[in-house]
């Protein structure tokens, strides 16, 4: 019988993200022993009866419920698992923080930058912990860069460029609305590729080299209408099939970055690189257990990109699991937020990306839609993390 203290998981959603929690929720405790909680499964939530039933029976939940406000009414509940469409992340979220429940969401925090806000402000009055699923930032190679940038060996940053590509909406066949195609419902996800994709690369920016400052962007909608999932009928796409911006960081660099899901051949292609004074990072999601770096201080005899293959024992995460040389996969980064929460719980320290690290993304996410909408530069007002 294990001596851990409960933490009693209610997860809403049965969706892609729902289930790479789950996992997470499944894997923490076996390779990060030490600590001392030990999630639940307690309940899953979904307005599906024949979909959260077979959700629960497949990944071992002990209840299910139809409707969000009466999981968050159980008592028998302590975390809130946000896994549904951004539309109902801030409803949600301030609704549990009421009644004291702790909230893990997944990314982006909400559709715009006033419900970001208002969910912060819950947060802070209920005082409750919370994270957002910002999970790349624990993929050891990229939390291994921002170690090297903290370190100083970049020196003073220069540049900072992020692109994430994906091809999978290409064709006008394509419905919007429904399971996983909310995506492309403005109603429901708030904007498109800027929060569901150039989110990931905000976050992940800002907490490498600081506040973005201002941006100047330029979206496009390349196919204008879909069939609705929901009405069944043809209607406008409101969301950004493609978003470019360009920025200033509050440290004096410029930032490049680029999303689409029209680029044919790239499936999740999530690549940054950082160009300092002495040395540059860079990083590509299609393989993810590697960082390159290039050090100008380096012997000129043998000076060129080095390729670290980030399976080491000393290396962000690595000794959880395997030996040397063994690489790790997209759903360990979910593992180690996890674990990190749990801790947090044992620490009393915030587990980051918190709710108000988030707020700083989408004003991010918010001045990029406006920039892009008047053609014009705007001020982020987005603070350090
Ligand atoms: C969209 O295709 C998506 O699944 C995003 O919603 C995730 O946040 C991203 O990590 C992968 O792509």
């Amino acid at each position: 019988m294990s001596n851990k203290k409960e933490l009693r998981i209610g997860l809403i959603g049965t969706g892609f993200m729902a289930r790479t929690h789950t996992n997470a929720y499944k894997r923490a405790g076996d390779f990060f022993p030490e600590l001392s909680y030990r999630p639940v499964l307690k309940a899953v939530c979904s307005r599906n009866p024949a979909k959260v039933k077979a959700f629960a029976e497949q990944w071992g939940y002990e209840s299910v419920e139809t409707d969000w406000k009466a999981l968050i009414e159980r008592n028998d509940i302590d975390a809130i698992d946000i896994c549904a469409s951004n539309d109902v992340h801030a409803e949600i979220a301030i609704a549990a923080a009421a009644k004291g429940k702790m909230i893990l969401c997944e990314k982006p925090l909400s559709r715009t930058l006033a419900e970001a806000k208002q969910m912060v402000d819950a947060i802070e009055e209920s005082g409750v912990k919370n994270t957002v699923w910002y999970n790349y930032r624990r993929v050891p190679a990229v939390t291994l860069a921002k170690q090297i940038i903290d370190s100083g060996k970049l020196g003073k940053i220069f540049h900072y460029r992020a692109n994430f590509l994906q091809d999978w909406t290409i064709s006008p066949e394509l419905p919007q609305g429904g399971d996983g195609l909310w995506r492309l419902d403005i109603e429901s996800a708030g904007s498109g590729v800027t929060g569901d994709l150039l989110a990931h690369c905000i976050d992940a920016a800002m907490w490498h080299n600081g506040p973005i400052k201002d941006v100047s962007a330029v979206t496009e909608t390349f196919i204008k209408e879909r069939m609705h999932q929901g009405t069944g009928k043809v209607q406008k796409v409101g969301i950004d099939d493609a978003c470019i911006f360009h920025c200033h960081f509050e440290n004096g660099s410029l930032g490049v970055f680029e999303s689409t899901r029209y680029a044919r051949g790239h499936k999740a292609e999530y690549t940054f690189e950082i160009n300092g004074e002495h040395a540059s990072i860079r990083w590509n999601l299609h393989d993810m257990n590697r960082l390159e770096y290039f050090d100008h201080s380096d012997d000129s005899l043998v000076r060129g990109w080095r390729s670290i293959l980030v399976t080491d024992g000393d290396q962000p995460y690595m000794k959880r699991w395997w030996v040397p040389g063994l690489i790790i996969g997209y759903e360990h980064t979910f593992v180690h937020q996890f674990a990190d929460f749990l801790e947090s719980l044992e620490t009393g320290k915030p587990c980051s990306p918190t709710f108000k690290e988030a707020l700083q993304t989408q004003k991010v996410c918010e001045a990029v839609i406006e920039s892009a909408n008047s053609k014009s530069w705007k001020n982020t007002g987005a603070e350090k993390f």
